[in-house]
């Protein structure tokens, strides 16, 4: 029987990932908490596991990994009998590969800043300017997402893939935020279509700590 451990606190957007698609594929694990005020990331026990001393890291039996994307591909590869979350095709897989890049590299980074300034930093200490520019850049980013979603159902296509999963929990902290939204038909559809998933519900949908 695997026996599968996944480390990381359920308010991180990395772990939030990992947690979903352990849902929505009706996988069992134990859970550790690790990371800020739980601490353990940095310890010489976790660093020999991951160098990086951030969360998520996943065991199954002997193996170990980290970095969510690489676990999201890993769990949809050995685990989603329908291969539908991570398709084999070339180019259908090669699509959801862009939209996870994407995710990482150019919605998150501005929607990270919006995060950190808003939730976990005290009103006096917000860089106003800053964070306005990030929301502009965001809304920019978010109207790439909702042109991709007005000529397909889902962000790789017609179906669900594991390139809704981070994106999904970025919309969920943009539209949680306090702030101004341009309103985005598409990108909203999907949102309250791919808010239905149960991983989401358990485990991404809860207020922004
Ligand atoms: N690229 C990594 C980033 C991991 C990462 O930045 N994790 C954050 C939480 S979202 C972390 O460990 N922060 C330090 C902490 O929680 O103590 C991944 O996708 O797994």
């Amino acid at each position: 029987m695997t026996q599968r451990t996944l480390w990381g606190r359920l308010n991180s957007i990395n772990v939030q990932k990992v947690l979903w698609l352990c849902e929505d594929l009706g996988l069992n694990f134990e859970r550790v908490d690790a990371g800020l005020q739980f601490g353990v990331n940095q310890t010489s026990d976790y660093l020999a596991m991951n160098p990086n001393g951030l969360v998520p890291t996943l065991k199954e039996n002997d193996f170990v990994l980290w970095e969510s994307h690489s676990i999201l591909r890993y769990l949809a590869k050995a685990h989603d009998p329908s291969a539908t979350l991570y398709p084999q095709a070339l180019k259908d897989c090669a699509l959801v590969d862009q939209w996870l890049d994407w995710s990482t590299t150019t919605a998150w980074p501005p929607m990270r800043i919006l995060f950190w300034g808003w939730i976990r930093t005290a009103e006096n200490e917000r860089n106003k300017s800053d964070l306005e520019k990030n929301r502009l850049i965001m809304q920019k980013m978010l109207k790439i997402l909702d042109d991709q979603l007005s000529q397909q159902a889902w962000v790789a296509g017609e179906h669900f893939t594991l390139a809704d999963i981070p994106l999904a929990l970025i919309v969920h902290r943009w539209l949680l935020l306090p702030i101004e939204r341009e309103p985005l038909a598409h990108l909203q559809r999907w949102f309250t279509q791919v808010s239905q998933r149960p991983g989401f519900i358990r485990y991404g949908s809860s207020p922004l700590t």
